[in-house]
């Protein structure tokens, strides 16, 4: 079936309408980043460039690792934009322009996100690599989505409601992560659940000047526990990331740079030595 021009919407020139990218311009293996001045602190690890391209927040550089073909593509932040960029992509890569068709042979692409992210837990150190085993999220972009979730999923989400009983507002979603890059990239790293708030405030527990709605907001979260499983932190795409690439039957992993603690209310003096630190860590593990 044809897809229609205003829900696929190309440039003039070929392009996908936000990401400004050519089907051909990625890689299979797509390193995401929220900070566009993060993608040259990614591609300057490259052993060469072959493209860079960009339109809004949303920078690409493609080229090689060795011999392996890298894309490192800077999201912006939060969910809404992480709709916008796993669909362009797999768009990108799963339908053919020209006849506006979903192709028949489908690229499921391996997604790795780079990002920084704040501990709820008192035993994780600023500077801790982590990678999230499930992507827990509180906004609202998996309403708009029909998810076919495992049984473990499912007992976890279930587990989550259960705790989150008392904050009605809330409708979490819960995916995992792809589990071959979880033991391949996530090796040896600390491993929980990553939550995704939408918003960075109040959203996620913090106090400045307007009133918060959820009372306690750092110590719901780091009370949940599940067999092994507990939220381990919080930042503001991963479980978009997760839920969208399961959906669209791509793999996915997010790597979290530990830059704060919302428990001992502390931020790291040291924030790009970190991130360096995890970009390094993916760069040799993809
Ligand atoms: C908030 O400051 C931003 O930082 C975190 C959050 O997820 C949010 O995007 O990640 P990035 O550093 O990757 O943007």
């Amino acid at each position: 079936m044809k897809i229609a021009e205003s829900d696929l919407i190309i440039n003039p020139d070929g392009s996908i309408y936000h990401l400004n990218l050519l089907p051909g311009d990625v890689a299979d293996t797509i390193i995401t980043v929220g900070d566009p001045d993060r993608v040259i602190e990614v591609s300057k690890h490259f052993d060469s460039i072959e493209l860079k391209k960009g339109k809004r927040e949303f920078i690409t550089h493609t080229g090689f690792v060795g011999n392996k073909r890298v894309t490192v593509l800077s999201t912006g932040i939060g969910t809404d934009n992480i709709d916008i960029v796993f669909n362009e992509l797999d768009a990108l890569v799963n339908i053919d322009f020209e006849s506006r068709t979903i192709k028949e042979q489908l690229t499921s692409l391996n997604i790795i996100r780079i990002g920084t992210s704040g501990a709820v837990q008192e035993d994780i150190p600023m500077g801790t690599i982590l990678a999230s085993s499930y992507g827990l999220g509180l906004d609202a972009l998996m309403n708009y989505y029909v998810q076919d979730l495992s049984g473990d999923e499912r007992n976890l989400l279930d587990a989550v409601k259960t705790h989150f009983g008392h904050v009605q507002h809330i409708n979490p979603y819960l995916t995992a992560a792809n589990d071959e890059l979880l033991d391949t990239i996530g090796k040896d790293l600390m491993h929980g659940i990553t939550v995704t708030a939408p918003g960075f405030y109040a959203p996620q527990g913090r106090k400045v000047r307007a009133k918060n709605a959820v009372a306690d907001f750092v110590n719901l979260l780091n009370g949940f526990k599940n067999n092994q499983n507990r939220i381990t932190n919080l930042e503001m795409e991963t479980a978009g990331i997760y839920a969208l690439a399961k959906v669209l039957g791509h793999k996915a992993l997010s790597i979290n740079a530990i830059l704060a603690s919302r428990v001992k209310f502390e931020f790291s003096n040291e924030p790009n030595k970190i991130v360096d630190q995890a970009i390094k860590l993916v760069l040799e593990r993809i």
